[in-house]
């Protein structure tokens, strides 16, 4: 965003994701954000749908480019942002009081800019509109490679809440579905207590690769890190960032914040492994963003955990 566009969103009052042009009509270009302002699917803590507001605030004034590549002279991601010509789409009309339609407005609003040639970055909304997304690309480029940065599996059984969609449920889905090779799949984050231990041992017999955080810090693991993030982009990749993966010190304000997570530092640094794939994502996400959560239970989750892990 430069000064001409932020006293452009003064002068409007509208805020477009980095300031970038807003487009409501799906058109040939290489990019679109999309909102997904959706949250029927969240269990515990409601809120996302207000998200794509707050994550388009809090890119007023910012620049594209990031810095560290600038400064170390790095050709990795090109010029990020900085090089692209996307467009803010606005957000998808995901209705209240429905989950198959909103998955379906997701799915038909990103497919229409998909069939135009575009990439997308869809800003959540919980992080069962995932599937929409998955089912739009895969719909498109075939089963498809998924980093997937996630204090959750996300790959639990329908049953287990008598409901087969929702937040805790989209990777199980996606991969039944063939939307996602689950053997180009890989989960980073991973650490909150599970109900059992099935969604597990289905995500393992299935392929995927997961990693918690204290894996994170092996660093005998790190070539088997980085071999298992280039297996990912073989195949055209989506990238879901659900945003518990970070620890709650650094962003409370999600549906089911988890202790002992990532800090902004380390995701980013980990999320420039996916610049040396082939071919750059083909959709990403930022999902279970929930405003007005923010700094709620942080304490008291964490001294939950902690009194959790003296059982071992
Ligand atoms: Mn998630």
């Amino acid at each position: 965003m430069n000064p001409e566009t932020l006293l452009e969103s003064l002068r409007t009052g509208l805020t477009p994701f980095l300031g970038l042009p807003m487009a409501l009509t799906p058109a040939p270009g290489p990019g679109v954000v999309l909102g997904a302002p959706y949250d029927g699917g969240v269990i515990n803590r409601p809120g996302a749908r207000f998200g794509p507001w707050a994550i388009r605030n809090a890119t007023m004034g910012m620049g594209r480019l990031s810095m560290p590549m600038r400064l170390q002279g790095q050709d990795e991601g090109g010029r990020g942002m900085a090089a692209v010509d996307w467009v803010d789409g606005g957000n998808i009309p995901t209705r209240p009081f429905s989950m198959e339609e909103a998955l379906g407005a997701v799915e038909q609003t990103m497919g229409a800019w998909i069939d135009q040639g575009a990439r997308t970055l869809m800003l959540g909304g919980d992080h069962l509109m995932t599937l929409g997304a998955l089912r739009a690309h895969a719909g498109k480029a075939g089963p498809l490679g998924l980093l997937h940065l996630d204090a959750h599996p996300d790959a639990g059984h329908g049953e287990l809440w008598g409901a087969k969609y929702h937040h805790g449920t989209w990777l199980r889905q996606a991969i039944e579905e063939g939307l996602v090779d689950p053997r180009h799949t890989v989960q980073i984050g991973l650490r909150a207590p599970r109900f059992d231990s099935e969604e597990l041992v289905f995500l393992l017999d299935s392929g995927v690769r997961m990693w918690t955080p204290w894996d994170l810090q092996d660093m005998r693991l790190h070539a088997q890190f980085q071999g298992d993030i280039a297996r990912v982009g073989q195949k055209p990749a989506y990238v879901s960032v659900d945003l518990d993966v970070l620890d709650p010190a650094y962003c409370p304000a999600v549906a089911e914040p988890v202790p002992g997570g990532l800090s902004v530092l380390e995701v980013l640094t980990l999320l420039r492994h996916i610049h040396r794939w082939r071919a750059p994502w083909v959709g990403a996400d930022i999902m279970e963003l929930a405003p007005a959560l923010e700094g709620s239970q942080t304490s008291a989750k964490a001294a939950a955990h902690i009194a959790l892990q003296l059982f071992g």
